[in-house]
Protein backbone atom coordinates (compact mmCIF):
# COMPACT_ATOMS: atom_id res chain seq x y z
CA UNK A 1 0.00 0.00 0.00
CA UNK A 2 1.27 3.33 -0.77
CA UNK A 3 0.43 6.49 0.96
CA UNK A 4 0.72 10.11 -0.39
CA UNK A 5 1.44 12.54 2.33
CA UNK A 6 -0.87 15.50 2.64
CA UNK A 7 0.43 18.29 1.29
CA UNK A 8 -0.56 21.92 2.88
CA UNK A 9 0.45 24.39 1.01
CA UNK A 10 -0.53 22.59 -2.57
CA UNK A 11 -0.53 26.36 -4.28
CA UNK A 12 2.93 27.17 -3.33
CA UNK A 13 5.78 25.58 -4.74
CA UNK A 14 9.69 26.22 -3.67
CA UNK A 15 9.93 29.95 -3.25
CA UNK A 16 12.58 31.18 -6.02
CA UNK A 17 14.62 34.16 -5.75
CA UNK A 18 13.26 36.39 -9.26
CA UNK A 19 15.42 39.42 -8.57
CA UNK A 20 14.43 42.98 -8.05
CA UNK A 21 12.29 43.66 -11.42
CA UNK A 22 9.85 40.72 -10.58
CA UNK A 23 6.16 41.22 -10.00
CA UNK A 24 5.63 37.59 -8.82
CA UNK A 25 4.76 37.97 -4.46
CA UNK A 26 5.62 34.16 -4.31
CA UNK A 27 9.46 35.28 -5.13
CA UNK A 28 12.27 37.07 -3.52
CA UNK A 29 13.49 39.96 -5.17
CA UNK A 30 16.31 40.95 -2.33
CA UNK A 31 17.09 37.32 -1.56
CA UNK A 32 19.76 35.33 -3.20
CA UNK A 33 20.51 32.63 -0.67
CA UNK A 34 23.87 32.05 -2.49
CA UNK A 35 24.40 35.53 -3.31
CA UNK A 36 27.60 37.03 -1.86
CA UNK A 37 27.52 40.49 0.20
CA UNK A 38 30.22 41.55 2.33
CA UNK A 39 32.36 38.48 1.84
CA UNK A 40 29.18 35.91 2.78
CA UNK A 41 26.80 34.25 0.97
CA UNK A 42 23.32 35.82 2.01
CA UNK A 43 22.46 32.35 3.32
CA UNK A 44 24.76 32.21 6.10
CA UNK A 45 24.40 35.88 6.90
CA UNK A 46 21.20 35.86 8.21
CA UNK A 47 20.82 31.92 9.26
CA UNK A 48 17.00 32.59 8.90
CA UNK A 49 14.62 30.51 11.30
CA UNK A 50 10.84 29.55 11.12
CA UNK A 51 9.00 29.93 14.58
CA UNK A 52 6.70 27.29 15.28
CA UNK A 53 4.81 28.75 17.88
CA UNK A 54 3.03 31.90 15.52
CA UNK A 55 3.79 30.28 12.31
CA UNK A 56 2.22 26.97 12.73
CA UNK A 57 -0.04 27.67 16.51
CA UNK A 58 -1.09 30.86 16.56
CA UNK A 59 -4.64 31.05 15.14
CA UNK A 60 -4.76 34.77 15.69
CA UNK A 61 -7.20 35.50 19.06
CA UNK A 62 -6.82 38.65 20.53
CA UNK A 63 -8.87 39.94 23.63
CA UNK A 64 -11.99 40.69 21.77
CA UNK A 65 -11.96 37.58 19.82
CA UNK A 66 -11.22 33.89 18.41
CA UNK A 67 -8.89 32.84 16.19
CA UNK A 68 -9.29 33.48 12.71
CA UNK A 69 -6.78 31.81 10.70
CA UNK A 70 -7.28 28.65 7.86
CA UNK A 71 -4.70 25.92 9.43
CA UNK A 72 -5.57 22.94 7.73
CA UNK A 73 -2.83 20.81 9.26
CA UNK A 74 -4.81 21.03 12.49
CA UNK A 75 -6.54 18.02 11.59
CA UNK A 76 -6.63 14.57 13.65
CA UNK A 77 -8.81 12.94 16.24
CA UNK A 78 -6.17 13.17 18.97
CA UNK A 79 -4.22 15.69 20.14
CA UNK A 80 -0.74 14.01 19.28
CA UNK A 81 -2.05 13.23 15.81
CA UNK A 82 -3.12 16.59 15.42
CA UNK A 83 0.91 17.53 16.60
CA UNK A 84 2.20 15.26 14.20
CA UNK A 85 0.61 16.63 11.36
CA UNK A 86 1.56 20.02 12.18
CA UNK A 87 4.92 19.20 12.43
CA UNK A 88 4.37 17.59 8.91
CA UNK A 89 3.57 21.03 7.81
CA UNK A 90 6.01 23.01 9.31
CA UNK A 91 8.91 21.04 7.29
CA UNK A 92 6.76 21.79 4.41
CA UNK A 93 6.33 24.92 5.12
CA UNK A 94 10.33 26.08 5.79
CA UNK A 95 11.13 23.42 2.87
CA UNK A 96 9.04 25.45 0.35
CA UNK A 97 10.36 29.12 2.01
CA UNK A 98 13.90 27.94 1.36
CA UNK A 99 14.93 28.39 5.33
CA UNK A 100 17.69 26.19 7.08
CA UNK A 101 16.20 26.63 11.01
CA UNK A 102 13.66 26.22 13.04
CA UNK A 103 12.29 27.22 16.70
CA UNK A 104 10.43 25.93 18.90
CA UNK A 105 8.47 25.68 22.72
CA UNK A 106 8.35 22.34 24.31
CA UNK A 107 4.50 23.07 24.64
CA UNK A 108 4.07 24.40 20.60
CA UNK A 109 4.87 21.46 19.17
CA UNK A 110 3.03 18.90 21.84
CA UNK A 111 -0.08 18.61 23.92
CA UNK A 112 0.21 18.99 27.70
CA UNK A 113 -1.79 16.24 29.54
CA UNK A 114 -3.34 18.18 32.47
CA UNK A 115 -1.77 16.54 35.82
CA UNK A 116 -0.01 13.55 33.94
CA UNK A 117 4.04 14.78 33.17
CA UNK A 118 4.98 11.71 32.30
CA UNK A 119 2.08 11.28 29.66
CA UNK A 120 3.37 15.00 28.44
CA UNK A 121 7.04 14.31 28.12
CA UNK A 122 6.07 10.57 26.46
CA UNK A 123 3.87 12.46 23.75
CA UNK A 124 6.62 15.19 23.75
CA UNK A 125 9.03 12.74 22.73
CA UNK A 126 7.06 11.35 19.96
CA UNK A 127 6.54 14.49 17.85
CA UNK A 128 10.18 15.06 18.40
CA UNK A 129 10.78 12.41 17.04
CA UNK A 130 8.82 13.04 13.95
CA UNK A 131 10.82 16.16 14.07
CA UNK A 132 14.36 14.18 14.07
CA UNK A 133 13.23 12.08 11.18
CA UNK A 134 11.99 15.35 8.84
CA UNK A 135 15.38 17.26 10.10
CA UNK A 136 17.13 14.61 8.21
CA UNK A 137 15.04 14.14 5.12
CA UNK A 138 15.18 18.20 4.46
CA UNK A 139 18.58 19.40 6.14
CA UNK A 140 16.69 22.01 8.41
CA UNK A 141 18.33 22.40 11.58
CA UNK A 142 17.44 23.95 14.91
CA UNK A 143 18.27 26.66 15.80
CA UNK A 144 17.41 26.97 19.19
CA UNK A 145 14.65 25.08 21.97
CA UNK A 146 12.73 26.84 24.48
CA UNK A 147 10.14 25.66 27.45
CA UNK A 148 7.00 28.19 28.04
CA UNK A 149 6.60 28.32 31.11
CA UNK A 150 4.21 31.34 30.77
CA UNK A 151 1.05 29.84 29.56
CA UNK A 152 -0.31 27.25 32.53
CA UNK A 153 -1.56 28.72 35.59
CA UNK A 154 1.04 26.86 37.61
CA UNK A 155 3.48 29.88 36.32
CA UNK A 156 1.22 32.77 36.85
CA UNK A 157 3.20 34.08 39.52
CA UNK A 158 6.29 33.11 37.81
CA UNK A 159 8.59 30.17 36.97
CA UNK A 160 12.13 30.34 38.06
CA UNK A 161 10.83 33.65 39.96
CA UNK A 162 8.20 32.18 41.71
CA UNK A 163 7.06 32.85 45.42
CA UNK A 164 6.45 29.04 45.74
CA UNK A 165 9.28 26.42 45.61
CA UNK A 166 6.97 23.78 43.48
CA UNK A 167 6.42 25.93 40.67
CA UNK A 168 10.23 26.44 40.72
CA UNK A 169 10.72 22.65 41.30
CA UNK A 170 8.26 22.30 38.03
CA UNK A 171 10.08 24.17 36.13
CA UNK A 172 12.92 23.21 36.63
CA UNK A 173 12.15 19.49 35.40
CA UNK A 174 10.12 21.01 32.47
CA UNK A 175 13.14 23.06 31.77
CA UNK A 176 15.82 19.79 32.06
CA UNK A 177 14.02 17.89 29.64
CA UNK A 178 13.10 20.88 26.65
CA UNK A 179 17.46 20.95 27.00
CA UNK A 180 17.16 17.12 26.78
CA UNK A 181 15.08 17.56 23.28
CA UNK A 182 16.98 20.23 22.24
CA UNK A 183 20.31 18.61 22.10
CA UNK A 184 18.20 15.74 21.03
CA UNK A 185 17.60 17.55 17.47
CA UNK A 186 21.35 18.77 17.15
CA UNK A 187 20.28 22.42 18.66
CA UNK A 188 22.29 25.05 18.19
CA UNK A 189 20.77 27.22 21.14
CA UNK A 190 18.65 27.03 24.17
CA UNK A 191 16.88 30.50 24.75
CA UNK A 192 15.56 31.01 28.33
CA UNK A 193 13.11 34.82 27.62
CA UNK A 194 11.86 35.28 30.88
CA UNK A 195 7.83 34.77 30.15
CA UNK A 196 6.16 35.81 33.98
CA UNK A 197 10.00 36.21 35.23
CA UNK A 198 8.76 39.75 37.15
CA UNK A 199 6.00 41.49 38.79
CA UNK A 200 2.85 43.52 38.71
CA UNK A 201 2.97 44.50 42.67
CA UNK A 202 6.03 45.31 44.40
CA UNK A 203 3.04 45.58 47.36
CA UNK A 204 3.29 41.18 47.51
CA UNK A 205 6.99 40.67 45.79
CA UNK A 206 10.19 40.02 47.24
CA UNK A 207 12.56 41.19 44.16
CA UNK A 208 15.79 40.39 44.82
CA UNK A 209 14.73 37.43 46.51
CA UNK A 210 13.49 36.77 42.91
CA UNK A 211 16.71 37.54 41.27
CA UNK A 212 18.46 35.14 43.01
CA UNK A 213 16.20 32.53 42.64
CA UNK A 214 16.34 32.95 38.81
CA UNK A 215 20.40 33.23 38.35
CA UNK A 216 20.27 30.11 40.84
CA UNK A 217 17.58 28.61 38.00
CA UNK A 218 19.89 29.65 35.36
CA UNK A 219 23.31 27.85 37.20
CA UNK A 220 21.44 24.63 37.62
CA UNK A 221 20.51 25.23 33.68
CA UNK A 222 24.58 25.62 32.96
CA UNK A 223 24.92 22.44 35.03
CA UNK A 224 22.73 20.39 33.59
CA UNK A 225 23.72 21.48 30.07
CA UNK A 226 27.42 20.44 30.90
CA UNK A 227 26.19 17.08 32.27
CA UNK A 228 24.85 15.77 28.90
CA UNK A 229 27.60 17.38 26.87
CA UNK A 230 24.82 19.71 25.15
CA UNK A 231 27.37 22.60 23.68
CA UNK A 232 24.39 24.24 22.12
CA UNK A 233 24.49 28.34 23.36
CA UNK A 234 21.85 29.80 25.84
CA UNK A 235 20.48 32.81 25.13
CA UNK A 236 18.67 35.04 27.19
CA UNK A 237 16.18 37.24 25.82
CA UNK A 238 15.36 40.80 27.05
CA UNK A 239 11.95 42.44 27.44
CA UNK A 240 10.46 44.72 29.54
CA UNK A 241 6.98 44.43 29.98
CA UNK A 242 4.47 41.83 28.83
CA UNK A 243 3.10 39.70 30.42
CA UNK A 244 4.26 41.62 33.84
CA UNK A 245 4.23 45.41 34.36
CA UNK A 246 7.66 44.76 35.04
CA UNK A 247 9.54 42.08 33.66
CA UNK A 248 13.21 41.47 35.45
CA UNK A 249 14.74 40.76 31.85
CA UNK A 250 14.18 44.70 31.24
CA UNK A 251 16.90 45.24 28.37
CA UNK A 252 20.12 44.28 27.34
CA UNK A 253 21.92 46.53 29.64
CA UNK A 254 20.18 45.04 32.41
CA UNK A 255 20.04 41.82 31.61
CA UNK A 256 24.09 42.33 31.11
CA UNK A 257 24.35 43.54 34.69
CA UNK A 258 22.51 40.76 35.86
CA UNK A 259 24.62 37.95 34.02
CA UNK A 260 28.13 39.66 35.43
CA UNK A 261 26.53 40.01 38.76
CA UNK A 262 25.75 36.18 39.32
CA UNK A 263 28.76 35.17 37.58
CA UNK A 264 26.32 33.74 33.88
CA UNK A 265 28.29 36.27 31.67
CA UNK A 266 30.39 33.68 30.16
CA UNK A 267 27.26 31.38 29.80
CA UNK A 268 24.81 33.15 27.93
CA UNK A 269 24.11 35.65 25.60
CA UNK A 270 21.27 37.87 24.42
CA UNK A 271 18.75 37.29 21.99
CA UNK A 272 17.66 40.64 21.34
CA UNK A 273 14.10 41.24 19.98
CA UNK A 274 13.26 44.39 17.97
CA UNK A 275 10.00 44.52 19.03
CA UNK A 276 11.18 44.03 23.08
CA UNK A 277 13.78 46.74 22.11
CA UNK A 278 11.24 49.48 21.58
CA UNK A 279 8.65 48.06 24.35
CA UNK A 280 11.91 49.65 26.29
CA UNK A 281 12.26 53.05 25.24
CA UNK A 282 15.04 51.92 22.84
CA UNK A 283 15.43 50.96 19.14
CA UNK A 284 16.49 47.68 18.00
CA UNK A 285 19.55 49.52 16.68
CA UNK A 286 20.59 50.18 20.39
CA UNK A 287 19.45 46.95 21.81
CA UNK A 288 22.37 45.29 19.24
CA UNK A 289 24.60 47.66 19.38
CA UNK A 290 24.75 47.54 23.56
CA UNK A 291 25.22 43.70 23.11
CA UNK A 292 27.56 43.51 20.18
CA UNK A 293 30.07 46.33 22.08
CA UNK A 294 29.83 44.03 25.40
CA UNK A 295 30.59 40.64 23.29
CA UNK A 296 27.33 38.95 24.44
CA UNK A 297 24.91 39.30 20.94
CA UNK A 298 24.04 36.03 20.30
CA UNK A 299 20.90 35.71 18.69
CA UNK A 300 17.70 38.05 16.64
CA UNK A 301 14.28 37.40 16.86
CA UNK A 302 13.31 39.53 14.25
CA UNK A 303 10.03 41.51 13.89
CA UNK A 304 8.40 45.23 14.43
CA UNK A 305 6.27 46.69 16.48
CA UNK A 306 3.72 49.70 15.77
CA UNK A 307 4.34 53.39 17.05
CA UNK A 308 1.21 53.83 17.18
CA UNK A 309 -0.16 50.57 19.10
CA UNK A 310 2.90 50.42 21.61
CA UNK A 311 2.74 46.59 22.79
CA UNK A 312 4.09 43.56 21.31
CA UNK A 313 2.42 43.51 18.12
CA UNK A 314 5.18 40.94 16.16
CA UNK A 315 4.63 41.90 12.87
CA UNK A 316 6.75 40.96 10.17
CA UNK A 317 9.70 43.30 9.78
CA UNK A 318 9.53 45.75 6.75
CA UNK A 319 11.36 48.83 7.78
CA UNK A 320 14.28 49.01 5.74
CA UNK A 321 16.36 51.51 8.45
CA UNK A 322 16.01 48.97 11.19
CA UNK A 323 17.42 46.19 9.20
CA UNK A 324 20.08 48.34 7.67
CA UNK A 325 21.27 49.25 11.13
CA UNK A 326 20.52 45.52 12.28
CA UNK A 327 23.19 44.29 9.79
CA UNK A 328 25.31 46.97 10.05
CA UNK A 329 25.73 45.85 13.20
CA UNK A 330 26.36 42.50 12.74
CA UNK A 331 28.69 43.27 9.76
CA UNK A 332 30.55 45.25 12.41
CA UNK A 333 30.56 42.26 15.22
CA UNK A 334 31.63 39.71 12.56
CA UNK A 335 27.98 38.21 12.38
CA UNK A 336 26.25 35.61 13.52
CA UNK A 337 28.19 32.14 15.08
CA UNK A 338 25.61 29.91 16.76
CA UNK A 339 22.58 32.64 16.57
CA UNK A 340 20.76 33.46 13.43
CA UNK A 341 17.59 35.58 12.47
CA UNK A 342 14.62 34.38 13.62
CA UNK A 343 11.26 35.57 12.60
CA UNK A 344 9.47 35.68 16.13
CA UNK A 345 6.67 37.25 14.35
CA UNK A 346 2.80 36.75 13.06
CA UNK A 347 0.60 37.17 10.69
CA UNK A 348 -2.24 40.10 11.32
CA UNK A 349 -5.09 38.44 12.17
CA UNK A 350 -7.00 39.10 8.85
CA UNK A 351 -4.12 37.46 7.03
CA UNK A 352 -6.15 34.16 7.02
CA UNK A 353 -4.95 31.99 4.78
CA UNK A 354 -1.95 29.98 4.64
CA UNK A 355 -0.29 31.42 1.69
CA UNK A 356 -0.21 34.79 3.86
CA UNK A 357 2.45 32.67 5.72
CA UNK A 358 4.82 33.01 2.90
CA UNK A 359 3.87 36.30 2.05
CA UNK A 360 5.01 37.45 5.55
CA UNK A 361 8.29 35.66 5.30
CA UNK A 362 9.24 36.42 2.08
CA UNK A 363 8.98 40.25 2.91
CA UNK A 364 11.15 40.15 6.26
CA UNK A 365 13.63 38.10 4.27
CA UNK A 366 13.39 41.01 1.44
CA UNK A 367 13.90 43.00 4.32
CA UNK A 368 17.23 42.25 5.57
CA UNK A 369 18.14 41.18 2.16
CA UNK A 370 18.07 45.00 1.24
CA UNK A 371 19.31 45.95 5.05
CA UNK A 372 22.38 43.91 4.30
CA UNK A 373 22.79 45.28 0.77
CA UNK A 374 22.81 48.86 2.18
CA UNK A 375 25.05 47.92 5.32
CA UNK A 376 27.47 46.84 2.89
CA UNK A 377 27.66 49.89 1.35
CA UNK A 378 28.05 51.82 4.45
CA UNK A 379 31.08 49.83 5.30
CA UNK A 380 32.54 49.83 1.55
CA UNK A 381 31.73 52.90 1.00
CA UNK A 382 33.33 54.32 4.50
CA UNK A 383 32.39 57.62 4.92
CA UNK A 384 30.03 57.11 7.55
CA UNK A 385 32.40 54.96 9.46
CA UNK A 386 35.49 57.10 9.06
CA UNK A 387 33.43 60.55 10.31
CA UNK A 388 32.37 58.38 13.42
CA UNK A 389 36.57 57.41 13.57
CA UNK A 390 37.35 61.18 12.42
CA UNK A 391 34.71 62.58 15.08
CA UNK A 392 36.83 60.19 18.08
CA UNK A 393 40.50 60.91 16.79
CA UNK A 394 41.52 63.32 19.66
CA UNK A 395 41.89 59.94 21.43
CA UNK A 396 44.45 59.18 19.71
CA UNK A 397 47.01 61.57 20.57
CA UNK A 398 48.92 61.05 23.23
CA UNK A 399 47.49 62.87 25.61
CA UNK A 400 44.01 60.48 24.69
CA UNK A 401 45.87 57.21 25.41
CA UNK A 402 47.41 57.91 28.18
CA UNK A 403 43.81 58.37 29.47
CA UNK A 404 41.83 55.49 28.21
CA UNK A 405 45.48 53.02 29.83
CA UNK A 406 44.56 54.81 32.67
CA UNK A 407 47.87 56.55 33.08
CA UNK A 408 46.68 60.17 34.23
CA UNK A 409 43.88 61.14 36.88
CA UNK A 410 42.02 64.51 37.46
CA UNK A 411 45.22 66.06 39.04
CA UNK A 412 47.35 66.07 35.90
CA UNK A 413 44.85 66.79 33.70
CA UNK A 414 43.67 70.29 35.54
CA UNK A 415 47.14 71.68 33.93
CA UNK A 416 46.13 70.67 30.78
CA UNK A 417 42.66 72.12 31.19
CA UNK A 418 43.46 75.35 32.27
CA UNK A 419 46.41 75.46 29.23
CA UNK A 420 43.83 74.74 26.55
CA UNK A 421 40.69 76.15 27.93
CA UNK A 422 38.09 74.58 25.31
CA UNK A 423 35.52 76.30 24.24
CA UNK A 424 33.94 74.38 21.70
CA UNK A 425 33.59 71.29 20.22
CA UNK A 426 32.77 70.35 16.07
CA UNK A 427 29.84 69.59 14.69
CA UNK A 428 28.66 65.89 14.91
CA UNK A 429 26.76 66.46 11.13
CA UNK A 430 23.85 64.19 12.18
CA UNK A 431 21.85 65.84 9.11
CA UNK A 432 24.83 64.88 6.43
CA UNK A 433 25.11 61.43 7.58
CA UNK A 434 21.45 60.64 7.57
CA UNK A 435 21.33 61.84 3.76
CA UNK A 436 24.49 59.77 2.92
CA UNK A 437 22.39 57.17 4.82
CA UNK A 438 19.19 57.84 2.83
CA UNK A 439 21.71 57.68 -0.78
CA UNK A 440 22.48 54.46 0.23
CA UNK A 441 19.07 53.22 0.62
CA UNK A 442 17.68 54.69 -2.42
C1 LIG B 1 7.66 36.61 23.79
C2 LIG B 1 8.75 36.05 23.00
C3 LIG B 1 8.94 34.59 23.07
C4 LIG B 1 10.36 34.15 23.08
C5 LIG B 1 10.53 32.66 23.26
O1 LIG B 1 7.50 37.97 23.67
O2 LIG B 1 9.43 36.76 22.29
O3 LIG B 1 8.25 34.02 22.03
O4 LIG B 1 10.99 34.49 21.89
O5 LIG B 1 9.98 32.22 24.45
CO1 LIG C 1 11.05 36.37 21.03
Amino acid sequence: MTTTATEYFPGVSKIAYDGPDSRNPLAFKHYDPDAVVAGKSMRDHFRFSVCYWHSMRNAGADPFGVGTRNMPWETGSDPVEVALNTMRANFEFISKLGVDFWCFHDRDIAPETPDDFAKTNQDLDTVVGLAKQLQGETGIKLLWGTACLFVHPRYMSGAATSPYVDAFVHAAAQVKKAIEVTHELGGEGYVFWGGREGYDTLLNTDLGREFDHLARFLHMAVDFKKSIGFDGQFYIEPKPKEPTKHQYDHDSSACHAFLQKYGLVDHLKLNIEANHATLAGHSFHHELEYAAANGILGSIDANRGDMLLGWDTDQFPTDLYDTTFAMWTLLKSGGFTTGGLNFDAKVRRQSVDPEDLFHAHIGGMDAFARGLKVAAKIVEDGRIPDFIAQRYSSWDSDLGKRIEAGHVGLADLEPIAHQRNLASVPSSRQEMLENILNDYIC
